[in-house]
């Protein structure tokens, strides 16, 4: 199975990933202090850089869009500072790594917002979801819908995360467009309601996502710029009428960018990949560049989308929590270890990196 073509290099830009694995990004709430990456969370990322492409867990570019408690961010020089911990590490290691930039919108807490204020989000419609805030999960807070005037100001910050992202060593950004977050909740129509040109059409709704595309390749080369979407998921509480001819529109911009890869949640996010009907060979199409599938794949569902060239890379998330030599486990067909959910948010080295490799 070692000759098969998922355990072979890929070009993704100028960039030669070794295989084509990649980790999917991860909320693991061990920042701290100061919202930075560490030392810890370097050798968490070291431990997986037999991954073809890392991607981080998902990193707030301001407080307004930190939704979480502990999450690493990316906008001071202390936070490139650690982050910087994270790419040499996983360089050293001879992997390769971009990092997801994150504005959570509405999935936030007045307690984590700037002056204790309510998070923003297209419309003031509240979420049906939960947060992390140290002692366990809450609800969200009640949102106030965001002014016209004041969407330039997300759009500079997202631009000022790429350009940290490039000075902390990264190979590349990942656009967090999915799962219910800022950008997400102004993509579908079950979140925004707003009657300016950010609502209404699909052109509409999608105008914020590819204003921030658009302002970021001010800074960064597009293959170095990539964006997750999740199509029919209904993670935390978002919907839309018609994501087919949504997302269609989405990537056929996209790829009219040239940004380096789609990555997409096929299906439910962390939960049933046939949730809704949806056509992801025609979403591909539409896009033209390179293909990350994610969301329950298992080694021989990840063997065939790219055997078949259905898919041209394949995003694993919990299996590489527990398995940070997850690649040599698929080459070999060695049995996975299970994840401890007790551990997933928040908490130490323990459950984080301390999993063993198959040789240890
Ligand atoms: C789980 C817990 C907290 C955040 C996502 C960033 O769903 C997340 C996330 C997942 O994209």
């Amino acid at each position: 199975m070692t000759d098969a073509k998922l355990f072979q290099p890929f070009q993704l830009g100028s960039l030669t990933l070794k295989n084509r694995i990649v980790m999917a990004p991860l909320t693991r709430n061990r920042a701290a202090p100061g919202n930075a990456a560490s030392a810890m969370i370097a050798e968490h990322y070291r431990q997986r850089a037999g991954a073809g492409l890392l991607i981080t867990e998902a990193s707030p570019i301001s407080q307004q869009g930190q939704g979480y408690i502990n999450t690493p961010w990316i906008v001071t020089d202390d936070q490139v500072a650690g982050w910087r911990l994270v790419t040499d590490a996983v360089h050293q290691a001879g992997g390769a790594i971009f990092v997801q930039l994150w504005h959570v919108g509405r999935v936030s807490h007045v307690s984590l917002q700037p002056d204790g204020g309510a998070p923003v989000a297209p419309s003031a419609i509240r979420a049906n979801t939960k947060t992390f805030l140290g002692g366990g999960f809450v609800d969200v807070s009640e949102p106030r819908a965001l002014a016209r005037e004041e969407l330039q100001g997300i759009v500079d910050d997202y631009v000022k995360a790429a350009k940290n992202a490039a000075r902390a060593g990264f190979d590349g950004v990942e656009i967090h467009a999915a799962n219910g977050y800022l950008l997400d909740q102004f993509q579908r129509d079950s979140s925004n309601k707003r009657t300016d040109d950010y609502g209404g059409s699909i052109e509409n709704r999608a105008r914020l996502t590819l204003e921030v595309i658009d302002a970021m390749l001010a800074a960064l080369p597009p293959e170095k710029i990539g964006i997750r979407f999740s199509p029919v998921s209904p993670a935390n509480d978002v919907a839309d009428s018609n994501p087919q001819a949504l997302f269609g529109y989405l990537v056929e911009q996209v790829g009219k960018r040239k940004l380096a890869y789609i990555h997409i949640v096929e299906g439910a996010t962390g939960g049933p990949r046939d949730y809704a009907p949806f056509d992801y060979a025609a979403l591909r199409k539409s896009f033209g560049g390179a293909y990350i599938a994610n969301n329950g794949y298992d080694r021989g569902m990840a063997l065939a989308a790219v055997e078949t060239g259905m898919v041209d890379l394949v995003a694993f998330g919990r299996p590489f929590i527990s398995n940070p030599d997850l690649v040599e486990r698929l080459r070999k067909g060695a049995p996975l270890a299970e994840l401890d959910k007790a551990t997933l948010y928040g908490g130490d080295a323990h459950g984080y990196t301390d999993y063993p490799s198959l040789e240890q």
